[in-house]
């Protein structure tokens, strides 16, 4: 009898938010498993009282140690950071590693104008939007650097290991950077320590084979639908 996975993770099937969730527990070894779109779909029609844990949308984790369940990507990662041992020792160090989280959501719902709900990219938004994302790279690259990240050496907040701020990071420029080649070419230039670290990160075997893994089964998505031809279409 084969041992049930140590989480269900549902996610859509794409890279996107979910990927911090996919990122950490790989990283760490854990073993989980994903559903799919369509019981996605079936638990978001559900009442809230219904639900796991009330939520609106993915990604939502099951611990299936003792079944508890959770929703928005930040609550997630830092419940997962807790019990790996992956979060900076003072409360500060903490806080600034959610904040982290947090504007790594900010950065992909900018970058997708919210999921795409009310519009789609044209040339003249994405001009505009271009400094923007170069000034949440100097946030990340600031922050870097005051948080004892070498060039070749550190990990944020003096950690000897990654924890849920660097996997973040990374997670957050690789992905982005392997489907948009420009923000690559623009996170080296405009924040070269991001760049290392992330390529450092990901470099771990538990990343770098999720990475491979993802590539063949998304197909080279990263958001996915209409919201994703709309960025392709710009951002070159
Ligand atoms: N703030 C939430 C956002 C969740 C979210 O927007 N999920 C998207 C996928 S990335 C979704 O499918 N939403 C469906 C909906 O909001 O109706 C988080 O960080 O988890």
């Amino acid at each position: 009898m084969s041992t049930p996975p140590a989480y269900t993770l549902y996610y859509w099937s794409v890279p996107f938010r979910g990927q911090f969730i996919r990122a950490i527990l790989s990283h760490e070894g854990q073993s989980y498993d994903e559903p799919g779109d369509d019981q996605i779909g079936e638990l978001m029609g559900k009442e809230p009282a219904e639900q796991p844990w009330p939520f609106t949308g993915p990604p939502l984790l099951i611990d299936n140690a003792d079944g508890s369940a959770l929703a928005q990507m930040p609550a997630i990662a830092g419940y997962l950071g807790d019990k790996f041992g992956l979060m900076p020792s003072s409360a500060i160090d903490r806080a600034r590693t959610i904040k982290m989280v947090n504007d790594a959501n900010d950065v992909i719902d900018e970058l997708t104008l919210q999921g795409g709900v009310y519009r789609m990219w044209d040339q003249k938004l994405w001009d505009a939007f271009e400094p923007r994302l170069e000034r949440w790279m100097a946030i990340f690259e600031t922050t870097l650097e005051r948080s004892g990240v070498g060039e070749d050496n550190g990990f944020l907040f003096g950690r000897d290991r990654p924890g849920v701020a660097d996997i973040v990071t990374a997670t957050l420029w690789g992905t982005m950077g392997d489907a948009l080649d420009v923000t690559r070419r623009m996170l080296q230039a405009k924040a070269p320590l991001t760049a290392v670290l992330t390529e450092r990160v990901n470099a771990a075997p538990a990343l770098a084979a999720l990475i491979e893994a993802s590539a063949k089964r998304y197909e080279g998505q990263y958001c996915g639908g209409e919201i994703e031809k709309s960025l392709r279409s710009v951002a070159r």
